[in-house]
């Protein structure tokens, strides 16, 4: 009997052994990636779910990973930023597979064909600013000669339109010696010398957005930056409508994470202009976004990624490193940055010179976007972005619409400054 007793004793044992050996092996198990995070593998990415024409961007965790061993608690919690540094070395090779796995199979059919537009005139769009030269031109005509009267409306006029008082200097002063040394002897001749002298200052920039023939290997990336409310969006629905007409593949990213409603705008647009669309979560990293754009526009065979971004001010150094992380992301394989547009409101006059500034050295900004030059006076600001930054103004916003957008074109914009 007690033998019996004994063998039936040592089975409880050995079963309950056994029972705590596994339980402690499922406890292990339970957070998947957990080990890996350790070991400094970020975590897998949430799946994303499908949308009718939106494809979620796939996030890296910004929140702290907790590991199995809860009572540990100084070496197992990963914070965000070891977190973002690990998924920074090894995004390329890890979310790719997982981004595109998903992406394909939610690709979605193009619904919708862009909507056609008629291109505005400078002409008839910048109403203000051709008021403001109009008068100085009357002023200078109506006198019999060249006086110190024509020179001051012309200086008004320059100053007024927002050219910046070097760039005025620079226009009037080798005029005044023209005129001085009886070169130029009559006010239209002085009109005349004034308008090719504000061509010739414009002539000779590279304007044409650059689509690099990439053979398959990816697609082009166009980010665009600037201070809030700029146009940046706007802009961007624009430019889609005009790539899509020209035939490409344009896919839109929503980079712009800082409120719901910023993608929600960016989608509009990608369905007014056929584009297709990749959004984040709110709050989430610009970047994750930016990156599963180009993956998405990859996988698509996309020609075009388009990468809007938040407003931010040029003096918020953490936000402009934000955008810094932006383009270098965006600039990975298979995606090729081949546009920076730096956006800039025509009405905010010469702090654009300031933007312009700060955002070109934190991003290698290629081209600036001049936007709401229609009912502005203040489109002279072209001339200070490109004599004094060297920044070629390639696009110019002349309105709210989907069509409101063209290139710029100086001799068209300075004959429309000095038309009557
Ligand atoms: N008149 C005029 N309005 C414009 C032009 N471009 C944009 N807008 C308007 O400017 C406002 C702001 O445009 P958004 O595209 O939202 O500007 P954003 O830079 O994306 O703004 P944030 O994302 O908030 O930084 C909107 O009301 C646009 O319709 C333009 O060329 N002319
Ligand atoms: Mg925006």
């Amino acid at each position: 009997m007690p033998v019996v007793l004994l063998v039936l004793i040592a089975v409880v044992l050995v079963f309950g052994i056994g029972v705590l050996i596994v339980n402690r092996r499922r406890a292990a198990g339970a957070v998947p990636g957990a080990s890996a995070a350790k070991a400094g593998v970020p975590t897998p990415p949430p799946q994303m779910q499908p949308q009718a024409r939106a494809v979620p961007a796939v996030t890296p965790a910004t929140t702290a990973v907790v590991l199995d061993d809860a009572t540990d608690t100084s070496d197992d919690v990963i914070s965000a930023e070891e977190l973002d540094a690990a998924f920074e070395e090894s995004l390329a090779d890890f979310e790719a597979e997982a981004a595109l796995a998903e992406i394909e199979e939610n690709e979605p059919e193009l619904e919708h064909e862009p909507e056609t537009f008629e291109r505005p005139r400078f002409r008839d769009r910048i109403a203000k600013a051709r008021a403001t030269f109009s008068g100085a031109i009357g002023g200078v005509r109506g006198r019999a000669g060249i006086t110190q009267d024509s020179w001051d409306d012309l200086e008004e006029a320059l100053l007024r339109a927002d050219v910046g008082i070097k760039v005025t200097d620079g226009l009037l002063n080798p005029l005044r010696a023209r005129v001085k040394a009886k070169e130029i002897t009559e006010p239209d001749a002085l009109l005349a010398a004034l308008r090719d002298d504000m061509k010739a200052r414009l002539s000779g920039a590279h304007r044409s957005l650059t689509v690099e023939d990439r053979g398959g290997a990816g697609p082009n990336v166009w980010l665009f930056v600037g201070v809030n409310g700029v146009g940046k969006t706007t802009t961007i629905g624009k430019v889609a409508a005009q790539q899509r007409a020209e035939g490409r593949r344009v896919l839109l990213a929503a980079g712009d994470t800082f409120r719901a409603a910023a993608a929600e705008q960016l989608q509009t647009w990608a369905q007014r202009s056929g584009a297709e669309f990749v959004r984040g979560n709110e709050g989430g990293d610009p970047s994750s976004v930016i990156f599963d754009g180009v993956q998405a526009g990859a996988s698509r065979g996309c020609d075009l990624v388009i990468g809007d971004t938040a407003g931010r001010l040029q003096n918020k150094s953490n936000l402009m490193e934000e955008l810094r992380k932006v383009r270098r992301v965006a600039d990975r394989e298979p995606g090729k940055v081949t546009e920076v547009l730096l956006v800039i409101d025509a009405t905010t006059g010469q702090n654009g010179l300031v933007q312009a500034k700060e955002f070109g050295d934190v991003t290698e900004v290629t081209g600036v976007v001049l936007t709401k030059l229609d009912g502005s006076a203040k489109g002279g600001i072209v001339f200070a972005i490109e004599t004094e930054l060297g920044l070629p103004v390639k696009l110019v916003g002349l309105g709210e619409t989907i069509g409101d957008l063209v290139p710029f074109d100086p001799d068209e914009f300075v004959d429309a400054l000095f038309s009557e």
